[in-house]
């Protein structure tokens, strides 16, 4: 809105607010309005029973818009805290879109009625979806500031091919973008922040990181949280940064020290550290109340620096409105506000039946024929000798990365030595087990290399690189250690698609080294738990049992849409059994279809993974002795797996076992072993029987591990016993 503006000069606005005009300062003034009012809308649109939940910017406003009106939507990213409202109103989300998410509108471009109210998502401003976790957003911003980068090097990256995922991501990229993530100063406890303080200052990444301090985390005050009460002096050695502690409620000073942040990482010296005071007027959530826990006397203090209060004396006494005026725009803000509640509310809500749409890939399906091609004849690709499964899934990463530029490798150790003077002489590391290499040696450093010891940095960061549109084929070094990683597979990687409604995705691969029966792996080098992983929404999980399988189906997780998660069983790396001869850089298996590796017309035993030799030798005995024919199917995809297989085979033999070497309890063959029981009972003649691991760790000493694991004469027993019936 255009005000008369009688009493101010423009030149003494300039020098005095960073060189804003006056319509300019007021409209830094109005969107810090809009703010709050679309929070006191939604208050009483809780209160009303109309919304379901909600969480204030108030306080926040100045330090929020300042950064929004310091940046370019659209051209830098963003990954905002859930308190953002006056960042996203800055950045040009409307108040409409806002109050769709409120009300849980069909229409919510955020997340169509997924995420809470403030959950923001907007792809062309380049909001990145954000989840209600405290931490995560920062690493993907990270990742995202090392994808533009790598863009801005690699153009030739952002090309659209057809015949996989690259056909459906649109990549734009600048060479001095930057990247904005925000929190709150209780989330700085957490391990993500300081991993991606890390990863920015060592790779000098421009990455703006904004701490929104309150002083409270809920009711945890600064000091609890933060030894000494001040983030800033914390993090002040880390190098290559810019930083800057100011008094958030101002949002003049606020500009000045986001632009000073902008102009450091747009200029390539590294990341941005922005500290702002704030204040916290409403409590936590309109579930919180204060009062509880903070001193009168401390509440009003915190008053009286509320920034929109401070905001509103500045305008009237350095006369750049009158009271009038400021009553005017008042009224026209709340106007704006109340007719962008009241057409939300009239939005029509989402279909039941739209709940499993873009839990996967809508456009590319990794189940699908085209992701089946046979092998080539070993002539035609070189040799036929047969390689083991650390062979080919090497050989199909050198494939994959030749062919899609896209790809970035990185893990623990992956590279074959950070120090890239040293390759002169040596051979390189290329992974504690050697799946990686070679591929620095190929593919140069900037696309293969060794991340910090930190399991969540190495996930949340793919997640920032894939959004952009990249592939990033990270390495978990060991499945045992892939827990400090979990949150950021589970809230993050898994639901990037379905909360933000399809708006974005973030297809990574995820490599891990899995399982026993290598005696003397113990506890921490031993684990199994795919259970855990299938058991997450939006997750693949592939778990091949031979070298070729591992080939085809590698390829297929790095070309399809989705998220993988590629368990690779370390005893199968390196056995004789199921070598296979390369079968060219074309080979490839769809997701989602078993293998028959033997056939029988006496009963079914499903498993996958490393039980498929033992149960292989099992049922071999059990023919030799008992003349018993088993059908085994070799799952080789966990999430989807091939149903259809697995009850045409049971249809036929009508006895089935299933069996793994996870625990048993909970495992994934009890999803399997139910489903049979109910989908398939009239075909049944005998009780569906489960084989896995005691309920208990693997234990070093290999006497305790051979009684842990299930080995091939509990199989046979099984299938001996299971003749009975
Ligand atoms: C990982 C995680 N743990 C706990 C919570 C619950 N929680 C939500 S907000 C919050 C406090 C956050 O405080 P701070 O980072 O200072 O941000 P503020 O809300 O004060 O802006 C907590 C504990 C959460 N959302 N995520
Ligand atoms: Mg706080």
């Amino acid at each position: 809105m255009e005000l008369a503006v009688s009493s101010f000069s423009a030149s003494k606005a300039g020098k005095a607010f960073e060189g804003l005009d006056v319509q300019q300062i007021i409209e830094v003034f109005r969107l810090m309005v809009l703010s709050r009012r679309l929070d006191d809308r939604e208050i009483l649109l809780k209160r009303q029973q109309k919304i379901y939940f909600q969480i204030s910017g108030a306080g926040h406003e100045a330090l929020q818009v300042a950064a929004g009106l310091a940046l370019r939507p659209g051209y830098d990213w963003f990954f905002p805290y859930y308190r953002d409202r006056g960042l996203c109103l800055a950045l040009g989300v409307t108040p409409y879109d806002m109050m769709l998410q409120s009300v849980g509108a069909a229409t919510d471009p955020a997340s169509g009625g997924r995420q809470m109210p403030t959950h923001w998502s907007n792809p062309a401003l380049h909001i990145v979806s954000t989840s209600s976790s405290t931490a995560t957003q920062i690493l993907h911003a990270v990742g995202c500031a090392e994808a533009g980068r790598y863009l801005s090097r690699h153009p030739e990256a952002a090309a659209k091919e057809e015949g996989d995922y690259r056909a459906f991501r649109d990549i734009t990229f600048h060479g001095d973008e930057l990247v904005l993530t925000c929190l709150g100063e209780g989330a700085t406890s957490q391990g993500e922040f300081w991993e991606a303080m890390n990863t920015a200052s060592n790779n000098r990444l421009p990455v703006i990181f904004c701490v929104e301090d309150n002083g409270y985390a809920i009711s945890v005050p600064v000091e609890v949280n933060t030894p000494g009460g001040n983030i800033s002096r914390i993090v002040a050695n880390f190098p290559n940064f810019h930083f800057a502690e100011v008094d958030g409620t101002d949002p003049e000073v606020c500009l000045r020290a986001f632009r000073a942040a902008a102009e450091h990482c747009r200029a390539g010296r590294g990341p941005a550290f922005v500290h702002g005071h704030c204040t916290r007027p409403y409590s936590h959530s309109l579930s919180d109340d204060d009062k509880l826990y903070r001193s009168s006397a401390e509440r009003e203090a915190d008053a009286l620096r509320d920034p929109i209060y401070r905001m509103r004396e500045r305008l009237l006494s350095e006369r750049i409105l009158n009271e009038a005026e400021l009553q005017e725009l008042e009224t026209s803000i709340n106007r704006e506000v109340e007719e962008a509640a009241e057409r939300a509310l009239r939005a029509p809500a989402p279909e039941v039946a739209g709940i499993p749409l873009h839990v996967y890939s809508e456009v590319l399906n990794p189940c699908s024929p085209a992701f089946s091609t046979d092998p080539m004849p070993p002539a035609e690709a070189g040799s036929a000798e047969p390689r083991t499964m650390v062979d080919l899934i090497n050989a199909c990463l050198h494939d994959e990365m030749r062919r899609d530029p896209r790809i970035v490798v990185y893990g623990e150790d992956v590279a074959d030595a950070s120090r890239e003077s040293a390759l002169a002489e040596v051979k390189g590391k290329g992974g504690v087990f050697k799946l990686t290499a070679g591929l620095q040696t190929a593919f140069g450093s900037e696309r293969v290399f060794n991340s910090p010891l930190a399991e969540a940095n190495i996930v949340g960061r793919a997640i920032g690189y894939a959004v952009r549109g990249l592939k990033p084929v990270v390495e978990i070094q060991f499945f045992d250690y892939i827990w400090p990683a979990m949150h950021q597979i589970r809230n993050e990687l898994a639901l990037m698609r379905w909360r933000s409604n399809g708006s974005w995705a973030a297809p990574v691969v995820i490599r891990a080294p899995i399982g026993g029966y290598i005696s003397g792996g113990a506890i921490y080098h031993s684990q199994s738990g795919e259970s855990i992983f299938t058991h997450i929404p939006g997750l693949r999980v592939v778990f091949p049992s031979n070298a070729l399988d591992a080939n085809g189906l590698l390829r297929t997780a790095i070309r399809c849409d989705d998220p993988v998660l590629f368990l690779e069983h370390k005893r199968l790396y390196r056995e004789s059994y199921g070598r296979a001869p390369y079968p060219g850089p074309d080979f490839a298996i769809p997701f989602g279809k078993a293998k028959v590796v033997r056939p029988g017309a006496d009963m079914t035993l499903v498993t996958y993974g490393a039980v498929v030799p033992r149960a292989l030798q099992a049922a071999e005995q059990a023919r030799r002795e008992h003349g018993i024919e088993v059908e085994l199917l070799d799952l080789r995809t966990l999430n989807p797996y091939d149903w259809e297989a697995i009850a045409t085979s049971v249809r036929k033999t009508s006895r089935v076992i299933v069996a793994h070497e996870d625990m048993l309890s909970w495992g994934y063959g009890a999803e399997i072993a139910a489903r049979i029981a109910d989908e398939l009972f009239e075909d049944l003649d005998a009780p569906v029987k489960r084989i896995g691991a005691m309920d208990t760790f693997v234990a070093y000493r290999p006497l305790l591990e051979d009684a842990i694991l299930p080995q091939p004469e509990d199989i046979f027993k099984a299938i001996v016993d299971l003749r009975r019936f």
